[in-house]
């Protein structure tokens, strides 16, 4: 069937002048296709030095390059602004634009406003990108054709002419993304909010509305799932009622029951719908682990339970190793997991994965030091490993932090140092007994040792393959 608002953009898109601000990942793939329709482009970057991908552009006949410190000069005579997630919308270039009459739009924008199929999309501060491959998986799985994007790093309205009415989009959207969208995916998520972006926000009040653009444009028959436990996302019922938005509110929980969504307990994950419940699985059988990975498969059952099946939903739970290098299910050697979460580069993300075990857990930690502040992390350690292995050139810092902690004295806690990885997990699989955990969370960037945090994961499941 034809996608009549598809048809109507491309006709109108003709000839149109597009300023396309930031010439990054997201408007590269959107800049050939928009020229494709014959619109005229304006390639704005603010940065003087231009990727290879960006530079390819300049190959193309009748694109007009706008690069440097000059770059968002000469808005005001364009159709459309079409904005990167990273430029800020409230620059006064583009505020000016705007009082013009120029339309300020993204490619998320197009992307939402213009597919043919249903659209399911996550945001939230933190679980964003483990649900949103989690509910693609979920969908895949039970046999539909999905377009798995947005802010996980795929752009994807340059494919719209693939889509069809039956496959479903799943998009990981953020507040930059959100912050200037006038449209909302059909079933939404916030999987929770915490401060976060208040070097872009301009207060964490802006940050917060960015994010409820997510329902704010729903229509009837639209699903919002929101966090039980989250008192953010609860007080969002208010804004949803006193804006006449006549969307289904669906919750999830690992603290209580709900009634429409799915909830954790006693090492269940239970779906309830309209009261009635099934047990999806026991979170014994599962791989992902972690009070916050519950949550994140609680959000993911209740976007998905319409179009999966439970039997169908079960099975890719038991099979799901989340998201490589992210708390990644490795595999188990002598009775001992291991987990990878190279993608802890800072102490706040190995702080964060360091809470999802329920027992004592084995940690690999340390890498290159970007001289950020370690004094909390001491704390975070003492409290969730009964084993700390140390390598890079963080180590000190991390150890001095445990050191400097008030719960060092009672709480015993055995420190190794060694030099690189290859030590790291002899020692950790010669310390491990039977049910143990070893992560490998550095809270580090790689770079004294790596090219790249991806680089560090995959050396690390190489050695774990060898155990
Ligand atoms: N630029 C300017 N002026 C500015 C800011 C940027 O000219 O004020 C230029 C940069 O020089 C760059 C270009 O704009 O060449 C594009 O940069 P961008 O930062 O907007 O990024 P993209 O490469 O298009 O990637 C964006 C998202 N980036 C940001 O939100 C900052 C990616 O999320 C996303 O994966 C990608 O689109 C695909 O949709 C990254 C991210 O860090 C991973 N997101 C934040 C997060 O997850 O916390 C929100």
């Amino acid at each position: 069937m034809e996608n009549k608002k598809l048809e109507e953009f491309k006709k109108n898109i003709k000839g149109k002048k597009i300023a396309v601000l930031g010439l990054g990942v997201s408007n590269i793939p959107a800049i050939k296709y928009l020229y494709s329709l014959g619109a005229v482009i304006y390639a704005h970057d603010e940065n003087e030095k231009l990727s290879n991908e960006a530079l390819e552009l300049k190959k193309l006949e009748g694109i007009y390059f706008c690069i440097g410190k000059e770059a968002l000069k000469n808005l005001n005579d364009m159709d459309y602004i079409l904005r990167s997630p990273g430029i800020k919308p409230f620059k006064k270039e583009i505020e000016e634009a705007l009082k013009s009459g120029v339309t300020l739009t993204s490619e998320i924008e197009l992307l939402v406003e213009l597919a043919p199929c249903k659209i399911i999309g996550i945001t939230g501060s933190a679980g964003k990108t483990t649900t949103t491959t989690l509910v693609s998986t979920f969908l895949k799985d039970a046999g539909y054709n999905v377009w798995l994007g947005g802010n996980i790093g795929i752009p994807l309205f340059s494919n719209i002419d693939n889509m069809k009415k039956d496959d479903i989009i799943v998009l990981e959207l953020s507040s930059f993304q959100l912050m200037t969208m006038h449209k909302s995916p059909n079933i939404s998520l916030i999987t929770n909010i915490y401060e976060d972006h208040l070097d872009y926000h301009r207060s964490f009040e802006e940050y917060v509305d960015a994010k409820t653009n997510i329902f704010m444009h729903q229509k009837i028959g639209d699903i919002c799932v929101l966090n039980k436990d989250d008192s953010f996302t609860c007080d969002f019922v208010k804004r949803i009622s006193d804006n006449n938005i006549e969307s289904k509110i669906r919750y999830f929980s690992v603290k209580e029951k709900v009634n429409d969504g799915a909830y954790y307990k006693d090492e269940n994950i239970i779906l309830c719908r309209g009261g009635v419940e099934d047990i999806i699985v026991s979170t014994k059988n599962i791989k992902l682990k972690g009070i916050k990975n519950y949550a994140n498969i609680c959000s993911a059952i209740s976007l998905v339970y319409d179009y999966v099946s439970i039997e169908s939903m079960k099975k890719t739970l038991l099979s799901f190793n989340g998201v490589e290098h992210r708390l990644e299910y490795v595999d188990t050697k002598n009775g001992v997991s291991y987990y990878n979460d190279s993608i802890s580069t800072t102490p706040g993300k190995a702080m964060a994965a360091l809470s999802s075990f329920d027992k004592k857990i084995i940690l690999i930690a340390g890498g290159y030091d970007k001289n950020l502040d370690y004094s909390d992390i001491g704390d975070y350690i003492i409290d969730s490993a009964k084993c700390l292995i140390l390598l890079g050139d963080t180590k000190d810092k991390i150890k001095e932090s445990v050191y400097n902690s008030k719960k060092y004295d009672e709480n015993k806690i055995d420190i190794y140092e060694v030099s690189n990885m290859t030590q790291a997990v002899e020692k950790a699989s010669s310390y491990a007994k039977d049910g143990d955990i070893v992560v490998m969370s550095p809270a580090s960037a790689s770079f004294d040792m790596y090219s790249s945090y991806k680089e560090r994961g995959k050396h690390f499941k190489e050695l774990v393959s060898k155990i």
